[in-house]
């Protein structure tokens, strides 16, 4: 019919998907920030003995999101380019229906797709979260509402957080200076994380992990870090009015270091450990009484 028209071109395409794909090989091979996938965490050293897994893990599954997408926007391309409306035409082209290995391939594709990504998610998940082997350090931390308490469970002693709604006159989510967790570098440390008040989530950004703190359920993970500094953790799961100030300071210093600041936990009488019952529900609950009272009096 169209003896006349010449071949389209469907080079194009093909090109365009070949560039952006050694564009992103290219930048992956020129700069540390891209091949971490800009994740948290310093590209000179690993600053625990996961983060190398976390980064192949987060880049894997980046790598074939992407593979995915370009083949996804390639197809859609092609059609809209090669399958549009011309002048002449006048009916509708032919229609596909009950294409079953067409359909076949829908199915099973994504269902490989996700077992893939299940895969390679729960194989590092069992890793991080396996307390099996020597463990040389334990640390049990508290959520509460709004702050981190640590217990030193090897060392006798702890560390409690000030809350966020008590500092000041009024009540106020500013909190000049944080609580400090310390570890030890170069030393497996088992963490137990529990809850007293609602579910917060135990997570230092750099450490390329976190895990929730649920109340009257014990979680667990193993981590060893690597590289001495200073840290920042956060709560995150939305834990109320406050969440936002859930914050803590981590720092990683050698042994000697870190039994010098033991010492003087202790010199400061803070020996044993904080238990689970330790709570400001009752103060909490008392303060929301008295709001509840003035604001009907105001009424
Ligand atoms: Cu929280």
């Amino acid at each position: 019919m169209h003896a006349d028209t010449p071949r389209r071109k469907r080079r194009p395409v093909l090109a365009w998907t070949g560039l952006a794909a050694i564009v992103v090989v290219a930048l992956s091979g020129c700069s540390a920030e891209v091949q971490r996938g800009w994740l948290p965490g310093n590209s000179e050293a690993e600053v625990t003995d996961q983060t190398g897994r976390v980064v192949s893990l987060w880049v894997g599954s980046w790598i074939a999101a992407l593979i995915v997408g370009l083949i996804t926007w390639g197809l859609m391309l092609w059609c809209v380019a090669v399958y549009r409306k011309r002048r002449s035409d006048d009916r509708l082209p032919v229609q596909l229906r009950y294409h079953v290995p067409l359909e076949v391939m829908y199915i099973v594709l994504p269902i490989l797709m996700v077992g893939v990504l299940f895969f390679y998610t729960n194989r590092d998940m069992t890793a991080m979260t396996d307390t099996g082997g020597p463990i040389e350090n334990h640390v049990q931390a508290i959520g509460k509402q709004w702050s981190w308490d640590f217990n030193y469970l090897d060392d006798d002693a702890y560390e409690t957080g000030v809350q966020a709604q008590d500092v000041g006159e009024a009540r106020t989510g500013v909190l000049a200076e944080q609580v400090t967790l310390w570890l030890p570098v170069d030393e497996r440390t088992q963490f137990t994380l529990d809850s007293r008040d609602v579910i917060h989530s135990f997570w230092v950004p750099e450490f390329l992990f976190k895990l929730d703190m649920i109340p009257g359920r014990t979680n667990t993970f193993v981590v060893t870090p690597t590289r001495v500094g200073e840290y920042r953790g956060k709560c995150a799961e939305l834990c109320g009015e406050y969440h936002s100030s859930m914050l803590f300071n981590v720092k990683v210093v050698e042994r000697a270091e870190y039994d010098a600041h033991i010492a003087e936990l202790k010199a400061r009488g803070q020996s044993g450990s904080l238990g689970l019952e330790w709570s400001r529900e009752q103060d909490l609950n008392s303060v929301n009484e008295q709001d509840l009272h003035d604001a009907s009096e105001e009424g």
